[in-house]
Parts: structure tokens; C-alpha cells; sequence
């Protein structure tokens, strides 16, 4: 995600980085790179042209050149102005669905809709869960344009564990009120409503959107933008706007290689808060949209709490802590070896940890591979310890390596391969240790 803005931006960054000195000279060529790559990510000429501006302005203000360190002052200024742009410090915004409600979701066709309102329904599930509550959520589709939309919904529904009702008319306006009444007459607490897509922005679709929104005044109107589509989904995001009208968008796809132009440009362009992103195809792959934290991934900072909130999210906090504690007291051994492993297993995929980061932006897809086949050896391997060598490895002489490496299916070479990662983890924990990293890591 994002990896084309963030490896413009670290070029920059670390370039200016090392420069005791700045000349107006170099300034000029460090925000020439910057106009540069935001060009390149497909972010709009006016957002580009405004963004450039401010950063000016702040440089000349703050007389960086003058200042004790230029260069980090400059990424200061370009941070901020960042972080402005994709809606500023502290501005998470948190909807709370009110009860009982009606959501509507539109965008373009394929831009994540359907997908995005199992997640939606997903996300409210959890919500209420996480305080011992359910919810009685309604799906319904108006979408009778694709033949297999609606039954799409309705497996989603199926999936995710919430109600889903099929109207009887075809017609949407029609269909539309059918699942309203459903919804009240049931008492249901939420309403998601599945809209068609089209190719293009056409007349008969905003229409057909307006009347069914003048019809069940949705209390949430949500737009769904595919952050792949680039500066076209500004012009899209725009036509909804002058059309129908929403509140929040929704960008899709964030997990896939998009050059990021749509989510830099979009708030400044529309003025309008992104809520949450889609990361992923699955129901649970939704995650709330925070400027900060899309700062310093397209800063190339990496992304350090969504990692954590991540962890505490899936692992119990008391393997946590019991985890936490030995490592800093250096007390691990090889079974904790392998707990750590299947933690990362829960956590999902080695690839999508390592976006979170820093500096682990760019490892190929083939490495991430590579390290996901090892990690499972790895576990094979220590399986087949007993506990005694999973506590003391140190006794693991040549005849128990040779042991362990038939019972598990691999080679002495690949015990050792172990061994010597394990030795290199217990190293790495201890060098944390020392720069007070792991404290924040495992808060
Ligand atoms: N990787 C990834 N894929 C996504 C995401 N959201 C949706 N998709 C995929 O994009 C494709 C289209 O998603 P849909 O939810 O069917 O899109 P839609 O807007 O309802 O499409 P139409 O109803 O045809 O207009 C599907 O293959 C989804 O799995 C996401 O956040 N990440
Ligand atoms: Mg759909």
C-alpha cells in the first residue's frame, strides 16, 4: 500500500535528512521531488499546485534555512502539511450508528460496495460485541443490474451471521421500500443498503439513487471510492456529491499497490471524512481511516500502532504478557520461539505484519514467501524437541540435531538454520532491550 508514495518520499526525506546545511537552492529541489512524486501517484495538478504552496509558506515562515537542523525541520513541515491534507492531527472520525438506522452505500460498479457492507455489518457486530451486546442487522440489495448481485449479498449476510431479506419487485425504488418496511416491521436495529454500480456516472443511476434516498432518508450516506482508480475517483466523488449527497467515503482496495493520489487528494478535494479503508476481501479487513497513521505510511514510517492494536485485537492479553515478561527478562527459550511463531500466524499473514513496519515496506513478495515456508519448518522442527532442548538448547549436540531433523522431515542443516535464527532473535531482543524499544513495542 502506498509504496510508490513512500519510496518517493523516503528518497527525499533521507536525502535531506543528512544535510547540515540547506540552501534556498536545495530546498527548491527537495519540493521539486515532492511535487514530483505526488504528480506521479496520480494526485490532481490543483491538490499538488495547493499542497506545494502551503509547504512554502511554512518554509519561509519557520526561516528553515536558518534553523539548527534544516533538513529534519523540513520533513517537520512536509509531515504537518501531510497530515493536513488527509484530514489533520486528532480528526479520526467515529461514527456512532445510531439505533434503529438506515446506511446506504453507492459508488461506481466494482469499486467495493457489496464487499463493503458485509464489512460494515462485520464492524458493527464487533462493535456491540466487544460490550456483550448484539445487534440485529438487515441487509438488503437494490442492485438488480448484475444478475448474481443480490445473491452475492446474501451469502455475505450468511457468512458474517446477519439477517438478509430479498424484496420481491425489481424495480429498485419499489425494492427499496419493501426492505425498509421489513426493517421496521421486524425491528431491526441497522439497515445496510446495497446500491448498483455503473460503469459510468450516468443520469438514470443518480436518480434512482435520489428518490430511494428521498424515500428512507438514510441517516448514513456512505460513498465507496477505489483508492486503485486514482484522480478519476475525485471526479466520480464529486458527481455523487453534486447529485445525490453523502457523508463519509469509504476507500477500498488500500491493501492493493495504489499509488495513494486518491487518499491524499480526496479530503482536501471534497472536504469530506474518509471513515475507514478497506484493507482486504474478508469481512474483518476494515480498518478505521487515521490521518496519522496514513502519514507515516506514506511517509515511509511504518505503522507501528496499527500493528498493535492489531496484536492486542487478536492475541490474548494474557500470552501477551507472559510473553512480554520473558522477553524482558530474557528468558526465552525455544518453545517461546515457536509461541511467537503461531502468534504471527493469528496475526495474519507475515506480509501484511510487515507493512506495518518501519522499513519493511519494500520486501519482495517472494521473500515474504520464503520467510512464511521457514516459519512453519521452523515450527516443525522445534515440535520435535523435547521439552528439555526447547527450554536448554544448548545440549542440542550433533546426534539430537540429527534426531530432531528425521523426526521432523528436514536436514541437520536446517536445525541449524534455526538454531542460528534463534540465536539472532535472542540477540535482536536484547539490543531492543537496551534502546528501551521493546517497552513500546509491547505497552
Ligand atoms: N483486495 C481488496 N479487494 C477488495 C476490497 N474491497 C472489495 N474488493 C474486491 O473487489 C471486487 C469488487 O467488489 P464488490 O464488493 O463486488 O464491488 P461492488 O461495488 O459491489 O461491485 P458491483 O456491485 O458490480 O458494482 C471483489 O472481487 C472484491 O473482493 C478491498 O478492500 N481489498
Ligand atoms: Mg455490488
Amino acid at each position: 500500500m502506498f509504496n510508490f508514495l513512500s519510496e518517493k518520499f523516503s528518497g527525499v526525506l533521507g536525502w535531506l535528512k543528512d544535510k547540515g546545511r540547506l540552501t534556498e537552492d536545495n530546498i527548491a529541489q527537495a519540493t521539486e521531488q515532492v511535487r514530483t512524486a505526488l504528480l506521479e501517484a496520480d494526485v490532481p495538478l490543483d491538490v499538488v499546485d495547493a499542497f506545494l504552496a502551503q509547504v512554502h509558506q511554512e518554509i519561509l515562515g519557520r526561516n528553515i534555512h536558518k534553523s539548527l537542523n534544516p533538513g529534519q525541520q523540513l520533513i517537520k513541515v512536509v509531515h504537518d502539511k501531510v497530515l493536513d491534507f488527509l484530514g489533520g492531527k486528532g480528526t479520526v472520525t467515529n461514527i456512532s450508528f445510531q439505533i434503529p438506522s438506515v446506511a446506504l452505500v453507492m459508488g461506481l460498479q466494482g469499486s467495493g460496495k457489496t464487499t463493503t457492507i458485509a464489512k460494515l455489518a462485520y464492524y458493527l457486530q464487533d462493535q456491540a460485541k466487544k460490550r456483550g451486546k448484539t445487534r440485529r442487522i438487515l441487509l438488503g440489495s437494490v442492485d438488480f443490474y448484475r444478475p448474481a448481485a443480490v445473491d452475492q449479498l446474501e451469502i455475505l449476510a450468511k457468512q458474517v451471521g446477519v439477517t438478509f431479506f430479498r424484496a420481491t419487485s425489481t424495480d429498485p425504488i419499489k425494492a427499496a421500500q419493501e426492505i425498509y418496511t421489513y426493517f421496521k416491521d421486524n425491528a431491526f436495529e441497522h439497515l445496510l443498503l446495497d446500491t448498483a454500480g455503473r460503469l459510468h456516472i450516468d443520469t438514470v443511476m443518480m436518480d434512482e439513487i435520489k428518490t430511494i434516498t428521498a424515500k428512507l432518508q438514510p441517516k448514513y450516506k456512505f460513498l465507496v471510492l477505489d483508492a486503485m482508480t486514482g484522480q478519476e475517483s475525485l471526479t466520480v466523488a464529486k458527481a455523487f456529491e453534486e447529485a445525490v449527497g453523502f457523508d463519509y467515503a469509504i476507500l477500498s482496495k488500500m491493501d492493493s499497490d495504489t499509488r495513494g493520489g486518491a487518499a491524499f487528494g480526496f479530503r482536501y478535494a471534497l472536504k469530506k471524512p474518509i471513515v475507514f479503508v478497506g484493507v482486504g476481501e474478508k469481512a474483518e479487513d476494515l480498518e478505521a481511516f487515521i490521518p496519522e497513521r496514513m502519514t507515516s505510511r506514506i511517509l515511509g514510517m511504518g505503522d507501528i500502532m496499527t500493528l498493535i492494536e492489531k496484536a492486542t485485537d487478536q492475541i490474548s492479553q494474557q500470552e501477551q504478557t507472559s510473553m512480554t515478561s520473558k522477553l524482558m527478562d530474557g528468558r526465552f527459550s525455544l518453545k517461546d520461539f515457536a509461541d511467537q511463531m503461531g502468534m504471527m500466524d493469528r496475526l495474519g499473514s507475515l506480509q501484511q505484519i510487515t507493512r506495518y513496519l518501519p522499513g519493511m515496506g519494500n520486501v519482495s513478495p517472494e521473500a515474504m514467501e520464503k520467510g512464511q515456508t521457514e516459519m512453519k519448518r521452523f515450527r516443525a522442527i522445534i515440535s520435535s524437541m523435547t521439552n528439555k532442548e526447547k527450554l536448554v538448547p544448548d545440549i542440542l549436540d550433533a546426534s539430537r540435531r540429527k534426531r530432531i531433523a528425521s523426526g521432523s522431515g528436514t536436514s541437520v542443516q536446517e536445525v541449524n538454520q534455526l538454531l542460528q535464527r534463534f540465536e539472532q532473535s535472542k540477540e535482536m531482543i536484547k539490543m531492543l532491550k537496551k534502546s528501551g524499544m521493546m517497552r513500546k513495542f509491547f505497552k
